[in-house]
């Protein structure tokens, strides 16, 4: 049983550069976080950065029959991407959408998500604790659906 932990473009800057907006946390410290917490409830987790849209998406795809959901936090392709909203709908896995500002408390671009549109439901704005919120989500929705 795996999990797959998706980040989008720049997320592997965090914890060097804007700390003031993203903090002091690192990609690698998140994903060890993240891991930890997904195999204390069974799960296994695999995960990776790109800062490439494409990218991303071969990686929804190749989730089918390997992974049983994904928690994603696509960055800046949240708000532009149709092609991610389209790849999630193609591989009919659940998808939690992650964030670790408050994407609607920010500039009015930020407010639109396509992912949201696909997904089970979004937690933004809790910095890293975002995702680990995001495993207990996916989890709690995993298990509903085999009950
Ligand atoms: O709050 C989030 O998690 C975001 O997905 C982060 C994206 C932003 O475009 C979304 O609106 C909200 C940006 C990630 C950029 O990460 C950086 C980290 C360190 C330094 C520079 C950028």
């Amino acid at each position: 049983m795996t999990i797959l932990l998706l980040n989008g473009p720049n997320l592997n800057l965090l914890g060097t550069r804007q700390t003031s907006v993203y903090g002091a946390t690192t990609l690698s410290e998140i994903e060890t976080l993240t891991r930890s917490h997904a195999e204390a409830a069974g799960y296994k987790l695999d995960a990776l950065q790109s800062n490439h849209e494409g990218v991303l998406i071969d990686a929804i795809h190749s989730a089918k029959g390997k992974s049983q959901g994904i928690i994603l936090n696509a960055g800046a392709y949240t708000h532009t991407s149709i092609a991610l909203m389209d790849a999630i709908s193609s591989v009919e896995l659940p998808v939690i959408e992650v964030h670790l500002s408050n994407i609607h408390a920010r500039e009015p671009f930020r407010h639109q998500s396509y992912i949201a549109r696909v997904a089970v439901g979004q937690i933004a704005g809790f910095g890293p604790d975002s995702y680990i919120l995001a495993v207990d989500a996916l989890v709690a929705h995993l298990s509903e659906a085999a009950s």
